[in-house]
């Protein structure tokens, strides 16, 4: 058994996330890992809010909050969102958190020894009013070239040139408005990302291939360019204040590092606080995870396409250049835009469904199941209410939801509250098994190639399996004739679906557990603690034996009806 260390892109702190964030990183992410924990694997699932930089700044001034406290309320918000979506972190931590910044110092160090950090000055606005230096971004003033009146420093998004802060006419900060606005020089820490150009090569080299095209065409896109040396330090007051013992003097006047540099490092960072956190006795080795680890440990990460730079480039830049052991990303799973009726979800622009708001209208397994069966994996996917409705109404209602509800209550009604027993297994279950245990290795192939639409068609299948044996058997028909022969169908249905609760979990966790809890198991039967199901089992359909005490569920998934469709699609806006 391997032991599975998995990441998720750290959602920025500024606010709740949208959906698309959702299905770009964290969801996908916790599916594996359910799926790789009900295999037997050893699983560290480790994620993070990523806290520094800019824009928690200016979110938490906007809030009217001290930033540290703003980031520690923003934190538990969406914490409590990602409690809602199921989604089963062994933890969840903060960059902000002593553990980053000691780790992130350290490297810092270590690059420096190595001669990979230099000091140079470079030319900044400062803005006299606001008291700072601005980022490009924190300028705006009037386009050169189109005249539009709110160009940033970086970018007119009118016309859509790249600018500099200097092209601007009638420069501003977009902090305060003021106009008062200097060019001041300021010393910043560089990292010589060209020294490191070789070593990044080779080290794509040697594990590119394995990685899907999505994120091993980027990685090799940002290398023909070729690495440019970057500043690593901003002048913030909320960051990793740079280590006074090498650089007493930048320390001195506030520098921190750059978000993007302790970002990537709060991976090791959560595991970190995740071992600080063992209760007792609990023995939690975060270095055997990432510092020397041993071939044993993979290491997976999600994330959205934009992200895979930093983590195929830039983040193995720094820890090759540290020259410490650290473990490197062994696949990176990367995944396209989902799109809002094929426009941008946007934070800014309130466009598209949040993550909070998603959780208000129905519980996580239908936006889980959605979200991973329209997961934006070979190209970008669009989200619509229709097509939404359609799949939770056509897959989750009727063709799982349906099934459980119609075999658990006729079976109570013809044969009371126990599985009955009926004849033995005949032809006809033959083959059904046969077709599960086919199905259901396609379902595992699937999985283990983080294929996640595929395994979501895998899973659809399992449930269509059982919806077409019960309609050749009609045990409704049977009971009339033979009730023996309807029982053996209805107990081969209740197999099937405490199956379904085995490999659905990872997916649908929450109907997962109410599927599995219909059966009353005595303690010591295997199936009562199933984490998987083999092929063995799977094609004997006999895990939960005649006799079995069970209950009927509510029912576990809801239609949505045309009034929740014409009030949702008002609400958020649809197509137009
Ligand atoms: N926070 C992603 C973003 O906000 C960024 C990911 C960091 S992963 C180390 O787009
Ligand atoms: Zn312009």
């Amino acid at each position: 058994m391997a032991r599975h260390l998995i990441t998720s892109a750290l959602p920025y702190i500024n606010g709740i996330k949208h959906l698309g964030n959702m299905v770009g990183s964290m969801l996908p992410a916790d599916v594996y890992s359910r799926y790789l924990r009900g295999r037997g694997h050893e699983v560290l699932y480790i994620c993070a809010t990523d806290e520094h930089g800019t824009p928690a700044e200016l979110a938490a001034q906007e809030a009217g909050l001290p930033v540290a406290e703003f980031c520690a309320r923003a934190h538990d918000q969406q914490k409590a969102v990602y409690d809602g979506f199921q989604l089963s972190f062994d933890h969840f931590g903060r960059s902000s958190s002593p553990q980053n910044r000691e780790i992130t110092q350290e490297i810092a160090r270590e690059l420096h020894a190595n001669g990979f950090i230099e000091e140079r000055s470079i030319r900044q606005v400062y803005s006299n009013t606001d008291g700072r230096f601005l980022p490009d971004r924190y300028i705006v003033g009037t386009c050169p070239h189109c005249g539009y009146d709110k160009a940033r420093g970086d970018q007119c998004e009118n016309c859509t040139r790249v600018l500099d802060p200097t092209d601007l006419l009638e420069p501003r900060s977009a902090i305060s408005g003021s106009a008062d606005l200097e060019v001041r020089e300021t010393t910043h820490l560089f990292l010589l990302q060209s020294k490191l150009t070789g070593q990044v090569e080779d080290w794509i080299a040697a594990h590119g291939d394995e990685w899907p095209v999505l994120a091993s065409s980027i990685a090799r896109k940002w290398l023909t360019e070729g690495l440019q040396d970057r500043a690593i330090t901003r002048d913030l007051e909320w960051g990793v204040p740079v280590p006074a013992d090498v650089w007493p003097e930048l320390a001195a006047s506030g520098k921190v590092f750059y978000v993007w540099f302790d970002a990537p490092i709060e991976y090791i960072g959560a595991t970190k606080e995740w071992a600080d956190a063992a209760r007792d006795g609990e023995l939690r080795d975060w270095k055997s995870w990432w510092y020397e680890a041993d071939e044993t440990v993979r290491y997976t990460e999600f994330m959205a396409k934009d992200n895979v730079p930093f983590h195929t480039v830039m983040f193995p830049a720094t820890i090759l250049g540290s020259r410490q052991p650290w473990k490197k990303v062994d696949y990176v799973k990367a995944f396209n835009w989902l799109t809002y009726y094929g426009g941008k979800f946007s934070t800014s622009q309130k466009r598209g469904i949040f993550t909070d708001v998603a959780l208000e209208l129905l519980p996580a397994d239908y936006w889980r199941y959605f979200l991973m069966a329209h997961a934006p994996e070979s190209d970008d996917s669009s989200f619509t209410w229709d097509l939404f409705a359609s799949v939770v109404n056509k897959d989750l209602a009727d063709t799982l939801g349906n099934f459980v509800n119609r075999v658990l209550s006729f079976s109570r009604k013809r044969f009371g509250d126990e599985v009955p027993a009926g004849h033995a297994a005949g032809e006809a279950e033959e083959r059904l098994g046969a077709q599960i245990a086919e199905l259901l290795a396609d379902h595992e192939a699937q999985l283990e190639a983080l294929n996640f639409r595929k395994a979501a068609q895998s899973l659809r299948a399992l449930w269509s399996a059982g919806n077409a044996y019960l309609d050749e058997k009609a045990p409704w028909l049977q009971v009339k004739t033979d009730p023996e022969a309807a029982a053996l169908t209805l107990r081969t249905a209740m197999n099937l679906i405490h199956l379904y609760a085995v490999v659905s979990e990872p997916f649908i966790p929450t109907a997962a557990r109410a599927m599995r809890e219909a059966f009353a198991l005595p303690a010591d039967a295997p199936a009562r603690t199933r984490s998987w199901v083999d092929a063995a089992e799977a094609r004997a359909l006999d895990a939960v034996p005649a006799g079995t005490p069970f209950t009927v569920p509510p029912v576990l998934f809801a239609k949505i009806t045309d009034e929740d469709l014409a009030g949702w699609t008002a609400r958020f806006g649809g197509g137009e």
